[in-house]
């Protein structure tokens, strides 16, 4: 059986983190049987990051790789019915998602004042008095560092937000009345755009992203449409 190796499932979403929603919805897409085991320090994944699987005694790490290896190693078909432009435009909205949504996501938790305090608990607040106080500051310089070198980081405080609110709008638009991002049927840009929709609209961490996606009905139902697909047994409050 595949270990899907993810963060704990918190914040109200099936899991806080876009990148291991996308590998355990693909994991159900391609049919496998699979088990979860928690963890909550990346640095102890092959690559330093969540998600990763083993699978025959094989590590993979990466949600792209690992959508790659069921691909490769069990002939799925993210793509059902889709001709090469339908795929692409999903490859392409998977990119958005990732390299820039994504990104908005990670600072509107981790920089923006108004959620710091929420996202320090989260993460850190199980851990012993001494090191709660060291950590999560180290924590967060890192992120400040890792954004810094994206670029995004470089930006104001509204101009991030307008650049997140702008890939809202266009999820929006490509989703529009479709029940799925390319049409009547889930595919792979599904696992990607729904886990950063889901992401997007976390009630507890306010920001003009949230409000972005609230105003959008379309994304909401979606939301809940997906949920319903993938984690009809998630109760939202574990
Ligand atoms: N390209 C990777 C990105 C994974 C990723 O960024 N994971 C984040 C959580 S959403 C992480 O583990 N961050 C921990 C860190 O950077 O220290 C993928 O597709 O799996």
């Amino acid at each position: 059986m595949i270990t899907l190796v993810q963060f704990p499932r918190g914040m109200g979403v099936p899991n806080p983190s876009p990148f291991c929603m996308k590998a355990e919805i693909m994991l159900k897409m391609a049919g496998q049987q699979y088990e979860i085991e928690e963890l909550t320090d990346p640095r102890k994944s092959p690559k330093g990051k969540l998600p990763y699987i083993r699978d025959n005694g094989t590590e993979i790490a990466d949600s792209c790789l690992i959508q790659q290896h069921l691909e490769q190693s069990y002939a799925v078909d993210f793509f059902p019915d889709c001709n090469k432009a339908q795929e692409a435009t999903g490859h392409a909205i998977a990119r958005m998602c990732e390299e820039r949504l994504y990104q908005v996501i990670v600072y509107s938790r981790w920089i923006d004042e108004n959620n710091w305090s929420t996202i320090r608990q989260f993460w850190f607040g199980s851990l012993p008095p001494i090191i709660r106080n060291i950590v999560p500051s180290i924590a967060q310089k890192g992120v400040v560092k890792a954004q810094q070198g994206h670029g995004i980081g470089r930006h104001s405080d509204k101009e991030i937000y307008a650049m997140g609110c702008k890939d809202i709008q266009a999820l929006a638009d490509i989703l529009g009345e479709q029940p799925y991002i390319l049409g009547d049927n889930p595919t792979a840009a599904d696992a990607t755009a729904y886990s950063h929709i889901e992401n997007s609209l976390v009630d507890e961490m306010p920001s003009p992203l949230l409000n972005e996606a609230q105003r959008h009905e379309n994304l909401v139902t979606y939301r809940d449409r997906c949920r319903a697909l993938w984690f009809a047994d998630f109760e939202g409050d574990s």
